[in-house]
């Protein structure tokens, strides 16, 4: 497989005016018809013409209407082209009803649809497909389907035309017997925009909340950003099986539906947040990602961490800032942290890939977004807001790079942003440990950073690392407010001056850097802080870090519960002042895998099952410390009235599943059982079940949940990854296996798969059974899936990337694991890159 640099980037030779497509749909021959203006690129003497193609049958080909005599292998087309503007015309065929690797055209449950990210386009006809090339489409689509879609403007009689040049990654076509859930939203200079989302018939009754999401959206994005839409439509899908969440297509963004479809009987507390925040993502690309695109996809990140940082703050705004911060960290960690701590790290604007579609990575999307988040922090609001005008404006139709994008901050501040820039190319989670001082009135912070080296990166520099500091009396005041200390060499020291006393230190308060902080604090400071701290995020992180304090112990010492930290969570529990959602947060324990991380960090090799052991006691412990403030709890986080998703009310039900999830470990699961029977919502009903399977006791509930709920695909994802996520110790591997068995389970839809496999992923304890049956089953059904869907095959492997931290014998098996896959016939490139990265 051919590995592509960043650095042999060349412009294209041609460039495209106008392109017309047509579509004769047919589930296994569909022809479409091309014609495309193409001319010579003034900025290059390169005129070698070459289109991309991939499983394409070529019918004709001409140039200005003569035979163009094209020359085509597996991946694409090269012709003799004139050094002046001509016409390419083509006929391909294409077969949308065997593509079930879901990229390019291909069919869901009767319906056609398109997934042209990042390379699918050329899966639909010869085309340049890169994200430089920017043309305007327009599109007829004939078939027997009542609703044909495409981008732009609706001509009528399955004609469409989008008057906004776009790469062809932005294209989408839908045909299918769709309904639509209809609305409009009036922008900010008046004009009138028409909204849909399209759906089965069965699911019209859960749209109205996306509905929602996406007129809030297009109203902040007007507010905050000064972004308003751009065509008369704006259409969404829903579609089953789809690799992705969603995707940004101009004027018709496609949805699993997964992460559109919402119901409070259906849709947990959780996926009413997540829908909102992705229906938020793909609006916000409009101009984030196609009004401004990529040069090319190294720079995946100019659009992605962007457009994620733009979400978070919608998701800010519309719901607690607190809480998302803390959610957004949590999610960090487990995924980016953990990425770039292993064989998989990469910076967040990578140098080169076999595989594109193997970098839509939390390194790029998650990474990509606190790399904004640090920029805003260090520049000031108003610089920021001034820079993104200037980008908005001179790069509009553009498709740009990392440097374009720097080059406005920049220019608006005067500031020389050349060392910030290595948080672009540089891999790996900074180290920054501190060290205070106390001499005559004078606090010292010492920050000493190291970032460790990375597949490619041995030697790094140092960055520019903006550390929010607050300092507190010992009453619990604030003293200092926050100031950002601006970390820019190895070694770095801040003088705080005219204190009375030795102050508490609360250091990367928000979470302003992406960094381990390493700082020497005893669980009295933690738990001070925890009590005192008036910065949320950090409040929160005194209590995460005493539970991790605790829980090490626990596992290297056998240690008892600690009962400081219980007597800190009953203070918690008992401050009425306390968002819910706030306490919930603090009661969530640390995951296997970030305990195994932890030990590892710490030089010890961690052992799941043990991990798994001593959380189960810990929450024993917590339960019947708390068990006289329980049912009180419990009770009051009822909430009563019709249901509704919103903050508040999502936190009390959050709080009071914590009380329920407890309680379950005292009473056997008699109010949970309760709880199961008489929900009336998703989040209720689940979390229910989820206790009840926790202890052991969910049988008759998870048979009755599956009764109730066959017929809906979504929920019956949950209840697949239930399953496996509940399973005790390493009884993981079998359970997942014994569904792999049953009917609903197929390897056609992606969340099917993702709800079995990825649950067993995520089940530490299971996954790394001593045995070694989870690496074995995982990979075993990897080989399978790849065979048919080699994207998401390649992403699920992530699983094996922790490897190296475990013993000689999971190693072994895991490597043995690995290896397998390695060899297996027609392994997909996808998957073989992956896997020799892991295995490097
Ligand atoms: N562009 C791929 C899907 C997303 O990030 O929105
Ligand atoms: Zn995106």
């Amino acid at each position: 497989p051919l590995e592509i640099f960043l650095s042999d980037y060349t412009p294209p030779a041609y460039l495209v005016d106008t392109v017309e497509l047509t579509f004769k749909l047919h589930p296994t021959a569909t022809r479409v018809l091309s014609r495309i203006a193409f001319r010579p690129n003034p900025d290059t003497a390169d005129r070698t013409f070459y289109l991309h193609g991939e499983q394409l049958k070529l019918i004709s080909a001409t140039i200005d209407g003569q035979d163009a005599n094209a020359k085509v292998t597996d991946l694409g087309l090269t012709a003799i082209a004139p050094d002046a503007p001509f016409i390419f015309e083509a006929e391909v065929e294409i077969s949308p009803s065997t593509n079930t690797a879901l990229e390019g055209l291909y069919m869901s449950n009767g319906m056609y649809c398109t997934q042209c990210e990042a390379e699918g386009f050329r899966k639909i006809t010869y085309y340049p497909d890169r994200p430089d090339v920017m043309a305007v489409f327009s599109v007829t689509i004939e078939g027997e389907e009542t609703v044909k879609l495409s981008n732009g403007n609706d001509l009528g009689d399955g004609k469409w035309h989008d008057p906004w040049p776009k790469p062809a990654y932005l294209f989408a076509l839908v045909a299918g017997d769709l309904v639509n859930h209809p609305d409009t939203f009036t922008t900010m200079s008046g004009k009138e925009v028409e909204l849909n989302i399209w759906v089965r018939p069965g699911d019209l009754n859960k749209c109205a909340f996306g509905m929602d999401a996406l007129k809030r959206s297009m109203a902040w994005d007007e507010k905050v950003y000064g972004r308003e839409y751009d065509l008369d439509l704006f259409n969404i899908v829903a579609v089953d099986d789809f690799n992705m969440g969603a995707m940004e297509n101009k004027g018709l963004n496609i949805f699993n539906s997964s992460a559109v479809l919402a119901s409070p009987e259906t849709s947990t507390d959780a996926n009413f947040e997540r829908i909102e925040a992705i229906i938020a993502h793909e609006y916000f690309h409009n101009w984030t990602g196609n009004r401004i695109t990529c040069r090319d996809w190294f720079q995946l990140c100019l659009k992605e961490g962007l457009t994620v940082y733009r979400d978070s703050q919608f998701t800010s705004d519309e719901r607690s800032p607190a809480v998302k911060r803390i959610e957004d960290v949590i999610a960090l960690r487990a995924r980016q942290f953990r990425e770039d701590n292993g064989p998989l790290a990469h910076p967040v604007r990578p140098t080169s890939f076999v595989e594109i579609n193997n970098f839509y990575t939390a390194t790029v999307y998650e990474k990509g977004a606190e790399v904004i988040g640090m920029l805003k922090t260090l520049i000031g609001d108003d610089a920021y807001y001034k820079g993104c005008d200037l980008y908005f404006t001179r790069h509009d139709g553009q498709a740009c790079t990392i440097e374009d994008w720097q080059a406005c901050f920049e220019e608006v501040t005067g500031r020389d942003l050349a060392q910030f820039k290595l948080w672009y190319t540089q891999a790996g989670t900074p180290r920054v440990s501190v060290k205070e001082a106390w001499k005559d009135g004078t606090y010292t912070l010492t920050f000493t950073q190291h970032t460790p080296p990375t597949p490619g990166q041995d030697v790094k520099d140092p960055k520019v690392i903006p550390i929010a500091v607050g300092l507190l009396n010992e009453a619990g005041e604030e003293i200092q407010a926050t100031r950002i200390c601006e970390v820019t060499d190895d070694v770095h020291a801040f003088r705080f001056t005219g204190l009375d006393a030795l102050p508490i230190a609360s250091i990367n308060r928000g979470f302003s850097a992406p960094i381990i902080l390493q700082q020497d604090q005893d669980n009295l400071t933690r738990a001070f802080l925890l009590a005192n701290d008036t910065d949320p995020f950090n409040k929160w992180e005194a209590g995460r870090a005493l539970a991790r304090d605790v829980m090490i112990r626990m596992v290297t010492e056998d240690a008892a519960p600690d009962q400081a930290y219980l007597d800190a969570l009953l203070a918690v529990a008992r401050d009425d002042t306390l968002d819910p959602a706030f306490k919930a947060l603090v009661f969530s324990l640390p995951s296997g895998d970030d305990i195994a991380q932890a030990l590892f960090d710490g030089g010890v090799t961690p052992d799941p099952t043990k991990i798994y052991l001593t959380a189960q006691t810990l929450s024993q412990s917590i339960a019947q410390a708390m068990q006289d403030t329980l049912p009180r709890i419990y009770a009051q986080m009822q909430v009563d009235g019709p249901f509704s998703p919103d903050a508040d009310a999502a936190g009390k039900r959050a709080w009071g599943n914590v009380a329920l999830s407890l309680l379950t470990r005292l009473d056997g699961g008699a109010q949970a059982r309760t709880q199961f029977e008489g929900a009336d919502n998703m989040t209720q009903q689940l979390s229910a079940l989820g206790a009840l399977l926790r202890a052991e006791v969910g049988e008759d509930a998870s048979k009755a949940f599956y009764a109730q709920w066959k017929e809906d695909r979504l929920v019956i994802d949950k209840w697949f990854a239930m399953q496996v996520s509940f399973a005790k110790l390493d009884a993981a591997p079998a359970v997942a296996e014994a569904l792999t068995a049953h009917p609903d389970f197929t390897l056609t839809n992606p969340n099917r798969f993702r709800a079995v496999f990825g649950a067993l992923a995520g089940n530490t304890a299971g996954f790394h059974s001593p045995d070694g049956s989870g690496y074995a089953l995982l990979a075993d059904w990897l080989i399978k899936l790849d065979a048919k869907n080699p994207q998401t095959a390649a992403r699920m492997s992530t699983a094996f990337e922790t490897w190296t931290r475990y013993d000689a014998d999971r190693q072994g098996m895991m490597r043995d694991a690995l290896e397998r896959i390695k060899a297996a016939p027609n392994l997909s490139g996808d998957l073989s890159e992956m896997v020799t990265r892991i295995l490097n």
